[in-house]
């Protein structure tokens, strides 16, 4: 498992999960642009490596090589021999972790090496599941086999949930996908990414998209990974546990009003670490 969280790293967070289950819609929806290929049908593209800076993206070979890389043939990179492809934004999310874009996990023109060789480098997932499919066995498979140690400080997404029109039926999915799931992961959500991508200037809609709990979510895990953050949730009794939800959702309204309201602004209400 990843060192990153124990030492002055960032996190990692690995976006996983089923081909075109919306892992590379997601990430663009986090940093605010659209440096990732998004398309109906399985993109191949190796493992995507987001971290914070302007500097040229490159590509790691599997024997750990840099290659310099155009951006806009990013899914010409050779499978079998990349390790990962490392891009950069500027984006407020990446001051406070990497993302790391996989490829779908069972993806039949796809060898699960491909992510397998990079999955010890997260320290959290954003498990994107198609809601009207939601929580296949073959997710539950591969679920099971990652680290237990991975389970807390990752979320699981019931994408494309507008497909869903029928309130009755998305509460029957939730609650199904819940049960079935248990405490295999911090939380369970349903979110819309499209409609959270097309709401970033109406806050109520926005919150309708699923996009303001998933944002609450992912900063608590980010702030319980970041070294040196306020204490962690884990080591909170429960009291203090209410209390800081409460002020975090107190502070998280008010900044809320005063700044665009996105899901890019997920660092705008997450502490800091301290440096020192
Ligand atoms: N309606 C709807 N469509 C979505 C949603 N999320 C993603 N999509 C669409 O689903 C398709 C696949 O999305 P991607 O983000 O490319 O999925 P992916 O998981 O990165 O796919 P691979 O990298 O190929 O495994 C695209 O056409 C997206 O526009 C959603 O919440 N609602
Ligand atoms: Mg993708």
């Amino acid at each position: 498992m990843s060192q990153t969280a124990a030492c002055d790293k960032k996190p990692c967070i690995a976006l996983m999960g089923e081909f075109s289950a919306g892992k590379s819609t997601l990430a663009n929806l986090l940093i605010g642009s659209q440096p990732l290929p998004v398309q109906v049908i399985a993109s191949h593209v190796p493992p995507v490596m987001i971290s914070f800076g302007a500097e040229d993206p490159f590509r790691v070979d599997i024997d750990g090589e840099e290659h310099p890389i155009d951006l806009s043939h990013i899914a010409a990179a050779p499978l079998k021999d990349t390790a990962y492809i490392q891009i950069y934004s500027e984006a407020d999310v990446l001051e406070s972790c990497d993302l790391l874009d996989m490829p779908g996990i069972s993806d039949p023109n796809m060898s699960p090496q491909v992510w397998q060789r990079m999955i010890a480098r997260a320290d959290g997932v954003l498990w994107c599941s198609h809601a009207t499919q939601a929580w296949r066995q073959s997710e539950a498979a591969v679920w099971s086999g990652l680290p237990d140690t991975l389970q807390s400080n990752s979320l699981l997404l019931l994408t494309r949930i507008d497909k869903i029109t029928n309130e009755k039926d998305r509460e029957k999915i939730i609650r199904r996908v819940r049960m079935e799931v248990g405490d295999q992961f911090r939380a369970c959500l349903p979110i819309s990414l499209l409609q959270a991508a097309n709401e970033q200037n109406d806050y109520d809609a926005w919150l309708r998209t699923g996009a303001g709990d998933f944002a609450r979510y992912f900063k608590q895990i980010l702030n319980d990974l970041t070294p040196n953050s306020d204490l962690r949730s884990s080591e909170r009794s429960g009291a203090e546990t209410a209390a800081c939800v409460a002020a975090e959702t107190r502070a998280e309204e008010m900044a809320q009003r005063i700044v665009p309201r996105r899901i890019g602004r997920v660092r705008a209400v997450t502490p800091r670490p301290k440096s020192d």
